[in-house]
């Protein structure tokens, strides 16, 4: 009896993003090590949980592939990319990697569409909100960093920034959770 409820195809893919997923993970570690090295041990232990997270991801595809009853193929995972120049240049490059895995997401979401798999189409979902959330999480430091100076962040300010980042929540706060009483 044939149990498998994934198509080749998003069988595929969902391996696919699942070696991706580890593959964020990889670059999130490799910044956080970049950002130790230079002292910023804020951003560091931010970066180093973002890793974290990254993985979880990963370990939440693998767990769904297995349940849907297809196969999982662990795969090598790229190297992550060279070291960012500087603080600034760590979260633009965090913000890209972000934007292609959302990319990637999306188009799990539209394959799953076009199959009509309701049930990846639904587990998928979680992704959407969880990259939306990343994007904006990024965006909203890319902003502190552009008032603490941008590309020539230095001193007191680069210096509390760094220290706020060790209590910076995970996740960023979305627009539909936002209330007048809370905007
Ligand atoms: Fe897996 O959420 Fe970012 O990339």
């Amino acid at each position: 009896m044939n149990t498998n409820r994934l198509s080749k195809t998003l069988s595929k893919a969902l391996n696919n993003q699942m070696t991706k997923e580890a593959h964020a993970s990889q670059i999130y570690l490799s910044y956080g090590c970049w950002a130790r090295a230079q002292g910023y041990d804020g951003f560091a232990n931010f970066l180093f949980r973002h890793a974290h997270e990254e993985r979880n991801h990963m370990m939440k595809i693998l767990e769904y592939v297995l349940e849907r009853g297809a196969t999982i193929s662990v795969e090598a995972i790229p190297m992550p990319p060279p070291n960012p120049d500087n603080i600034q240049d760590c979260f633009q490059k965090a913000f890209s990697h972000e934007v292609d895995n959302t990319i990637s997401i999306y188009k799990i979401v539209k394959m799953s569409f076009e199959e009509s798999d309701w049930a990846t189409w639904n587990f998928m979902q979680w992704f959407v909100k969880e990259q939306t959330e990343e994007e904006t999480m990024i965006i909203n430091i890319l902003d502190k960093i552009k008032v603490a100076g941008g590309n020539n962040a230095k001193g007191e300010a680069l210096y509390t920034l760094d220290r706020d980042m060790n209590s910076t929540p995970d996740d960023a706060e979305l627009a539909q959770d936002k209330t007048v009483e809370n905007p």
